[in-house]
């Protein structure tokens, strides 16, 4: 169970985020309404928030997962694989001191974005990809080992379309992965049921399981409903600003 998520305001700069997407520029200020809708979401499932105000030096800063991992046991301080974003963990580490132990931090040469990090009730797969190199992800694995975490590495750089693992990869609970059909096979996988998103629906497979209930992106019927009939309550959140910049629904928080 989650108790509490950091999230972090986007900005009137929203829009100078890094994209690959090529679905045109974002709109910050609805950006900030469905931040709104989304932030309300967590709260009815229970979460006491942390709201970080925007910082004009970031514009991707309210993809606020990619700069921590946080697990029961403690938290491990990201090193984003873009220039452009590395400034934004310092934030994000003053506000996690004092609510975890000693926070290690990934070190150069290491990369790696939290949004390549999967945890299935304490496995956690951890995505090599443009952004988290072998040695991010393997100072990674050493922390979680240490605080008793069993790991596995999942490469990801010839799957063209996935920017992170979480983007082609959720877990919803109950040994049940969701995931894209490009995602790599891998034994990491084998003891999970896996729910396979539609490629017309791909964007749904970053749903986001809250307590007793899974997040989804608004306008992908199919996929919902496969969740539905699994028997999750469903939460469904427009997404349409911040799919523009890559980003999905476990981007905007971290929980713990
Ligand atoms: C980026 O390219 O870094 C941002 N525009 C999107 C980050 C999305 N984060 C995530 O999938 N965890």
């Amino acid at each position: 169970m989650f108790s509490h998520a950091l999230l972090r305001l986007p900005g009137e700069n929203f829009a100078a985020g890094l994209t690959l997407a090529g679905e045109g520029a974002p709109d910050p200020g609805l950006a900030l309404e469905q931040h709104q809708r989304y932030c309300e979401a967590l709260a009815d499932c229970g979460l006491s928030l942390t709201i970080l105000p925007a910082d004009p030096r970031h514009p991707d800063g309210c993809f606020v997962e990619d700069t921590a991992v946080l697990t029961d046991r403690g938290a491990i301080v990201a090193r984003p694989g873009a220039p452009s974003r590395r400034g934004e963990v310092e934030v994000v580490q003053a506000a996690l001191k004092g609510l975890f132990p000693g926070i290690p931090r990934i070190e150069a040469p290491g990369t790696l974005d939290a949004g390549d990090v999967c945890e299935a009730d304490g496995h956690f797969l951890i995505g090599l990809s443009a952004r988290t190199n072998p040695a991010g992800a393997e100072q990674l694995a050493g922390h979680l080992a240490d605080l008793g975490h069993r790991t596995d590495l999942i490469d990801i750089r010839g799957s063209a379309k996935l920017l992170h693992l979480k983007t082609g990869l959720a877990f919803l609970g109950d040994g049940r992965l969701l995931a894209t059909s490009d995602l790599p096979q891998s034994f990491a996988l084998a003891a999970y049921e896996i729910i396979a998103v539609p490629d017309t629906e791909r964007y749904a497979a970053n749903a986001l399981r809250v307590n007793d209930r899974v997040l989804v992106a608004g306008g992908y019927p199919e996929t919902r409903a496969t969740i539905e009939a699994l028997g999750y309550a469903t939460i469904a959140l427009d997404m349409s600003e911040f799919r523009k910049l890559d980003g999905g629904l476990s981007c905007l928080s971290l929980r713990w």
